[in-house]
């Protein structure tokens, strides 16, 4: 049995996703896969200032198999599978750490008709999504820690454009903008259709976030392809779910799934 089918997406969290634009997958790494993801991190990040507490860093995906193995996580694959279609691909990839204090992101996203890749659709029992991120954390944000923030629901909302300036800029923070907890190890999976964003840092602790963005196998955010040369012992499933986009003779990331 191939290690994907050992995980199934729930009806309910078929159900979570449709209604939220988003869903936490808990416990996806282990305390031990946090701990030497973290002590990569710790060196690969030592000569990166960042700016006013704030890093994002391009494609950790290449720093080594710890990294290189979130790309086709067994317990992610079965929701990009059921999400983005069995072509599914990965589009680009990087981490934000934020220090206590840094700010960045106003709330953004949505489907507004400009950004071809950010889409969300139901048809006939099957959900569609494009441009989809699943972000692993290595630190924890709770409740008031801020980071990524997104109002629920707004991936098929018909009012993109009402969402006030002051609540895009976290001026205000209404009841329905939402700032989902995480643990370590937890990953939260969002459709680009959502509104989100990066609520200002405001917990002692680093923030911690890798950032694998995966679109369905025809379509494309990032003009820039993976180069595998910068990666060893890749399998033949990472290969496929690299390959640059293309749906003509494209082969299913998991072979045997429709
Ligand atoms: O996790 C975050 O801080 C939000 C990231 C974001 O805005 C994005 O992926 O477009």
């Amino acid at each position: 049995m191939a290690q994907e089918e050992q995980y199934q997406v729930s009806e309910e969290e078929k159900f979570i996703f449709d209604l939220d634009g988003y869903i936490v997958i808990k416990n996806v790494l282990s305390s031990d896969e946090v701990d030497v993801l973290n002590a990569i991190a710790d060196q690969k990040m030592a000569e990166h200032t960042g700016e006013d507490g704030y890093k994002n860093v391009r494609q950790p995906s290449a720093w080594g198999a710890p990294f290189q193995r979130l790309l086709d996580h067994p317990r992610v694959m079965p929701y990009l599978l059921e999400f983005l279609g069995s072509k599914v691909r990965i589009d680009h990839d990087y981490l934000i750490f934020m220090d206590k204090g840094a700010k960045r992101g106003r709330l953004h996203g949505g489907d507004n008709g400009q950004e071809g890749d950010h889409w969300y659709k139901y048809r006939d029992g099957v959900i569609r999504t494009g441009l989809t991120v699943v972000t692993f954390f290595t630190s924890p944000a709770r409740a008031g820690d801020g980071g990524f923030s997104c109002i629920p629901g707004t991936h098929k909302t018909n009012f993109l454009k009402s969402v006030p300036q002051d609540v895009r800029n976290f001026e205000r923070f209404p009841h329905y903008v939402r700032q989902p907890e995480v643990e370590p190890g937890d990953a939260l999976m969002f459709s680009e259709a959502l509104v989100h964003g990066t609520m200002p840092w405001a917990a002692d602790h680093q923030r911690r976030a890798f950032l694998y963005k995966y679109s369905p196998g025809h379509s494309a955010w990032s003009g820039k392809y993976y180069d595998l040369s910068q990666y060893e012992n890749l399998t033949e499933q990472q290969v496929r779910l690299m390959a640059p986009p293309s749906i003509g003779s494209r082969t299913n990331t998991v072979p045997d799934e429709e």
